[in-house]
């Protein structure tokens, strides 16, 4: 039977899902849209609701997508979950880590996981191949993580602090699943207007994690990652699937933003989300790990606001997950 699911928020995530679930992904359909901008819902086949909390609460909807602005996202996910209804929320889980504790708080309460949180790159082909080179220990022990994560130019929506909890949220939560261990402390260096940004991490066994941030690099969307260890290193190709010669010139092209080169990591997460629902057993990250993202995130935006920071260190808080998002399969196995 197919499961019919109701997004929130039709923006450029929201379509793209909304697209998702009315082309390609088997077991479900788009059954329902709402957006503050009706404009967007003229041509979608779909019920449409101007109330997220009815689209929520319909039953003609049995799983949701939230895809609306960050600090929606708190309300939108504890209504689903007080309707025991499967969540998959855009990252970040919540605008704030208070947020997303509430949202940890409700979860718990109700005692299955409900929310799957947007973290697609744990679906992208590139870094989960990085992720298997490290699990076969085919580069030796980790040591060193390089991250670059340049936007063209920041969405029109950011603001303040937004490339540490919007952006950088990325980064935290792709380390904590390559690496399969916490975050311990954190340094932030930052350039002029707060822009760009490079955040030096390390991991519990020492993994000494440095990501750049830089949301306005004008030549386009790039993304990449590079994995070093004792005995070798494995580092993403170049994102492209052809090379062009043309003019005197060779190469490809960068695209404006995030979705050409994440297009197959968001068609299996769509995918794992609803075979999730199906046969019950939870994929992706948790509110958990969106949790952690948003607490590491917020405590380097802290920070970051104190001036004279270049650089100090963060000692970074480690609480204890509860039980509900202990994974107790051997990390190879988790999704
Ligand atoms: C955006 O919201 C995303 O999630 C993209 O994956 C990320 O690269 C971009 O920086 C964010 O603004």
């Amino acid at each position: 039977m197919s499961i019919a699911v109701g997004v929130i928020g039709m923006g450029v995530m929201g379509a793209k899902h909304a697209q998702l679930l009315q082309q390609i992904t088997r077991g479900a359909h788009l059954a329902a849209v709402c957006d503050a901008n009706a404009a967007r819902l003229t041509d979608v086949q779909a019920e449409r609701f101007d109330d997220p909390l009815a689209l929520i609460r319909s039953d003609k909807v049995e799983a949701v997508v939230i895809a609306s602005p960050d600090e929606t996202h708190e309300a939108l996910v504890l209504a689903a979950i007080s309707e025991g209804k499967p969540v998959l929320c855009e990252k970040p889980l919540a605008a704030t880590t208070r947020q997303a504790e509430r949202i940890l708080e409700a979860e718990v309460i109700f005692g299955r996981r409900l929310v799957q949180v947007g973290f697609m790159r744990r679906f992208d082909p590139a870094y989960s191949a990085l992720r298997a080179a490290h699990l076969e220990g085919r580069i030796g022990q980790a040591v060193l993580l390089h991250n670059i994560h340049r936007n063209a130019q920041a969405p029109s929506w950011f603001t303040g602090a937004m490339a540490l909890t919007n952006a950088f949220v990325h980064e935290i939560d792709i380390s904590r699943w390559m690496l399969g261990e916490e975050i311990c402390e954190a340094h932030i260096f930052s350039g002029a207007g707060d822009e760009p940004l490079m955040i030096q991490m390390q991991s519990d066994s020492g993994v000494m994690i440095s990501t750049e941030v830089f949301m306005n690099a004008t030549y386009g969307y790039h993304v990449h990652a590079e994995l070093v260890g004792r005995e070798g290193a494995v580092s993403m190709a170049t994102p492209t699937q052809v090379w062009l010669n043309h003019g005197r010139q060779h190469g490809h092209g960068w695209p404006d933003n995030w979705l050409p080169r994440f297009e197959e990591a968001y068609r299996q997460q769509m995918h794992a989300w609803v075979n999730s629902i199906k046969t019950g057993i939870p994929s992706g990250a948790s509110s958990w790990d969106g949790y952690m993202a948003s607490a590491i995130a917020e405590q380097l935006a802290a920070e970051m606001g104190q001036g004279d920071a270049q650089g100090r260190c963060v000692p970074l808080s480690q609480p204890t997950p509860d039980a509900l998002y202990v994974t107790h399969a051997p990390i190879s196995e988790r999704a």
